[in-house]
């Protein structure tokens, strides 16, 4: 391998720091660059001795560093700065050149940033990287979208870079345009409603069984033995084992105060839902939760207005504990099954050849969403690709037979104790919603024709039909 690098990076902010490191420590030499150049000297001043990164300081020196065609992967926050650093970029390319945003872009920036490149002679790819900083050093779940002949050209570093599961790479082409994005931020959705019902059994445990925090540890090492075994349920049991060291007094877990923060992700899944009329309940309550959870001094002074029932659960304890289980993974379930209807909504809006298997595939190791349950997510497209609904796979639709006892008693004890679980029940309403053959929505056909003519249609016969209510 000649030592002029094939690839280089811009952007050495943790993301771009880490992936940089693990293409060189995979043998490919790397040109690395940042917008402020001290950064790139104290990275490769630290890891550039035992790593082949190449120190680069202009713009123009960071391209001519790397040989034509270059692969350029893009690290920088997302949005107005990918623009900026392609901008610069640009003057000092080479036709076929391909530059890669590894970055959270929303979609639609990623298939406008492949129609420019593509028509100025460049090739663009829009590439989800999921594993956070631990997942970029050691092994990320990779989404690469856009153009084939760019993701073949990367294809080798990409694969080798990749978490690997059972010897097989965490990485594969999605599809055209910007689905590498729109596929990673689905992911960041479903991380968002797998973290919520995570919170939500949190809160049942702690309030309504009346938990200890080593206590709800043990019950989450334990839940990670079974089906729910994953990162999230792992890190979990992790975080409730914390003391605090500042104060030398109690969990960090108490102390860290209930305001969740966002990046904007998970609430561009919803917003694409309602373009697309997809019911992604499970992702949006999350985003909500989120919302509501920052009216912090809202929810100080409405906790000694506003009334409601408090209590613990008087039953017995462990079975209750079981139903937790039980209903979080129902939940769950159905988080996932939303997440991927909503892709292949998306897939056919769009236009992109979406392989859902090879999607739970390559999210079984590197990203944060990795689980056990992945599996069988796979198994299920293998065993039907056109499957219309994860829910109705038969590994599926068994566990929420078996689940769907605990699940329903779990929703109501927590509405008897004031404890809201809004992604429990929303999913639980899905379920419900989704299994009737009839719904409610006959009324509303006729609330709609009867004030403003829209119009509906019978069940019993073809065609459109306005009608005289009431009349
Ligand atoms: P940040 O999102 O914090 O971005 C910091 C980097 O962007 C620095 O290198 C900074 O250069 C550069 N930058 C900015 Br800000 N504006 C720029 C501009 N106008 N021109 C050139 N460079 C500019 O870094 P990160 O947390 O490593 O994330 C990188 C990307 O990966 C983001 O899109 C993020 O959403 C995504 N991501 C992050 C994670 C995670 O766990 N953090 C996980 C998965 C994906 P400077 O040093 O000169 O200021």
């Amino acid at each position: 391998m000649s030592d002029t690098p094939r690839i280089g990076l811009t952007g050495l902010a943790v993301m771009g720091q880490n992936l940089a490191r693990n293409i060189a420590r995979h043998g490919f030499p790397i040109a690395v660059h940042n917008r402020t150049v001290e950064k790139t000297r104290e990275f490769v001043d630290a890891f550039g001795g035992s790593e082949p990164l190449i120190f680069t300081e202009s713009d123009a020196d960071f391209v001519a560093a790397i040989a034509p065609p270059r692969a350029i992967i893009i690290m920088v926050k997302a949005g107005q700065p990918v623009d900026d650093v392609i901008a610069k970029l640009k003057p000092f390319l080479s036709k076929g050149d391909l530059l890669i945003d590894g970055g959270n872009s929303h979609y639609t920036d990623t298939e406008r940033r492949i129609r420019e490149l593509t028509a100025e002679g460049f090739n663009f790819l829009g590439t989800g990287v999921s594993g956070g900083e631990e997942g970029a050093l050691n092994g990320p779940s990779i989404m690469p979208g856009g153009p084939k002949e760019g993701y073949d050209y990367i294809a080798d570093i990409l694969t080798a870079i990749s978490a690997q599961v059972d010897g097989v790479p965490c990485s594969t082409y999605i599809g055209e345009g910007g689905s590498g994005h729109y596929v990673k931020m689905v992911h960041n959705g479903i991380e968002y409603a797998d973290m919520q019902l995570i919170a939500e059994a949190y809160d049942l445990l702690k309030n309504a069984v009346g938990l200890s925090n080593e206590e709800i540890g043990g019950v989450f090492d334990d839940w990670n033995a079974g089906d729910l075994d994953s990162f999230l349920i792992q890190i979990t049991a992790q975080i409730f084992k914390t003391k605090d060291t500042e104060t030398g007094e109690g969990y960090l877990v108490d102390r860290v105060l209930d305001k969740a923060g966002q990046k904007g992700t998970g609430k561009w899944v919803s917003q694409s839902a309602l373009d697309l009329g997809s019911p992604v309940t499970a992702i949006t309550e999350a985003v909500f939760a989120r919302f509501l959870s920052a009216l912090k001094d809202q929810r100080v002074a409405a906790s000694s207005i506003l009334t409601g029932p408090s209590g613990t659960h008087s039953g017995d304890k462990t079975q209750f504990i079981a139903d937790i289980r039980n209903a979080l993974y129902a939940s769950k379930i159905v988080a996932y099954a939303q997440g991927f209807d909503q892709m292949k909504l998306a897939a056919a809006e769009f236009g992109w050849n979406l392989h859902f298997g090879d999607l739970a595939t390559i999210w079984r190791g590197g990203c944060i969403i990795r689980a056990r349950f992945l599996d069988r997510i796979k198994d299920a497209y293998a065993d039907n690709p056109d499957l219309a609904n994860l829910m109705l796979a038969p590994y599926f639709n068994e566990a929420l037979k078996a689940a769907q006892p605990s699940w329903r008693k779990v929703i109501s004890e927590a509405v008897n104790l004031g404890v809201p679980t809004p992604a429990f029940s929303s999913s639980l309403a899905y379920y419900d919603g989704y299994r009737r053959a009839n719904l409610p929505a006959n009324l509303i056909q006729a609330q709609r024709d009867l004030f403003g003519a829209h119009t509906y249609e019978r069940n019993d016969r073809p065609g459109t039909f306005h009608s005289a209510w009431g009349e």
